[in-house]
């Protein structure tokens, strides 16, 4: 069988390389011209550890290539981002953009299954925004109709452990009809070695968005309680390792805000679907996203006194050992120390990536250094993610004792 990946993104390319291992022939599919020609050289246009193996062997085996627009195929995975626009209202637009384009490719009997994660009834829309142009097709057959069959498979591995979770995570597959959540089953059964467990296709969206919005709301309580313990000048790190060492808790780490393309963004799709009873996840969402601003006043208390402080800001990424800037309070909290220490250098250190990000590069108290050069150049560290790097890094043997620090994730 032929499957067609809608989105050679972070999710639809490792999914669609993992598809190819299993000798299904797959073609991938993604509107970004560089994309196409980086897969079907064999390369990765982005870090995710074995992906590039992955891709490399399957674009040479011949079973994975990349093109522009859609062909036609047996079943299709659309993986195409939903972000949201305004205030906080999901952007379907990549979905409906997808729906048209695999639409005249549809010849009935076809598979379509929906990852991007996606408010409640997106995969219904979706339906209706391809049957609106087919109206030889339905869902059921009825009426000398062609059908297709229409499920919500979200994805839920975790970014540096993709190609792992791939195969080892449970699967939810929600279908429009049972009959879609059996179909897609069997697919993701050929490299899906966790269970998966079959439900409605709304079902499985709002599992998806739950699943995020747990986690959402159990860092925003760490967060909280990092605030809280420093008005009561007390370490929040040894607070929580002490209460862990209960049964039944387990709080999570605080942090400079919560990044990522996912956990920032699914909790508003809850609150944007119940605005009225989604009141303890939307305050998870503004404590997380008030973070930031906390840390860059940390860093003003912390520079007082120091008439051009030069700042070493270590980390961009979103989390520790990615390379992925997207959304990231780090690269947020960099941006606006620069506006707030005016006459202040800010030297950045991210082991990850080569050129700072655009919105940082054009700055002129900004730039990229080492870690060794920037601790050496600057007064005051802001330690923004806990790489390995860091982690491994002795303050004290860097002859650093004398620096100003603040430490948002309790490394040191
Ligand atoms: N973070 C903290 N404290 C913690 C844990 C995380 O501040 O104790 C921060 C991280 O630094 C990061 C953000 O939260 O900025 C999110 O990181 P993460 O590792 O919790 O999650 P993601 O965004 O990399 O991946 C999540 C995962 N979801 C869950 O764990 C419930 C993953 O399984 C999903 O597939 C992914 O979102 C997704 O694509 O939705």
């Amino acid at each position: 069988s032929t499957v067609g990946v809608i989105g050679l993104g972070y999710i639809g390319l490792p999914t669609a390389a993992i598809l190819a291992s299993k000798d299904i022939k797959v073609v991938g599919v993604d509107v970004n011209p560089a994309t196409v020609e980086a897969v079907n050289r064999g390369d990765v246009p982005f870090v995710e550890p074995d992906l590039a193996t992955y891709v490399a062997g399957a674009v040479t085996q011949g079973t994975l290539r990349a093109t522009s627009t859609p062909e036609p195929a047996d079943a299709f995975i659309i993986a195409v981002p939903t972000p949201f626009a305004g205030d906080h209202e999901p952007d379907l637009s990549y979905i409906k953009a997808a729906a048209e384009a695999v639409a005249p490719q549809l010849r009935g009997g076809e598979l379509l299954i929906l990852e991007s994660t996606s408010p409640p009834r997106a995969t219904e829309k979706m339906a209706d925004w391809i049957l609106a142009t087919r109206p030889d097709l339905s869902l059921d057959g009825a009426d000398g109709t062609a059908q297709i069959h229409v499920a919500h498979c979200p994805e839920r591995v975790l970014p540096g452990r993709v190609m792992i979770e791939l195969v080892t995570n449970d699967r939810i597959v929600g279908g429009l009809t049972p009959e879609a959540a059996e179909r897609a089953k069997e697919l993701y059964a050929v490299f899906c070695q966790g269970e998966i467990l079959l439900t409605d296709a709304v079902t499985a969206e709002m599992a998806k968005l739950v699943e995020n919005s747990f986690r959402d709301v159990n860092i925003a309580f760490a967060n909280e309680l990092s605030l809280i313990a420093d008005k009561l000048d007390i370490d929040v790190w040894e607070l929580i390792r002490l209460a862990n060492h209960h049964p039944r808790v387990n709080i999570l780490q605080p942090g400079p805000g919560v990044g990522g393309h996912c956990i920032a963004v699914d909790p508003w799709f809850i609150v944007d679907a119940d605005p009225e009873q989604a009141r303890l996840i939307r305050t998870a969402r503004e404590v997380n996203d008030a973070k930031p601003a906390w840390v860059i006043e940390q860093v003003r208390k912390a520079v007082a006194g120091i008439e051009t402080p030069t700042v070493a800001a270590l980390g961009l990424a979103f989390k520790a050992d990615i390379d992925d800037l997207r959304e990231s309070p780090a690269r947020k909290i960099v941006a606006d120390l620069a506006d707030v220490l005016p006459g202040s250098d800010v030297v950045v250190v991210e082991p990850h990536v080569d050129a700072l990000p655009p919105e940082l590069a054009n700055r002129r108290n900004v730039r990229l250094a080492n870690l060794a050069d920037a601790v050496d150049e600057a007064d005051t560290l802001v330690l923004l993610v806990d790489h390995q790097e860091f982690k491994s890094f002795d303050l004290a043997g860097a002859g650093a004792e004398d620096l100003r620090v603040v430490d948002t994730r309790g490394i040191w």
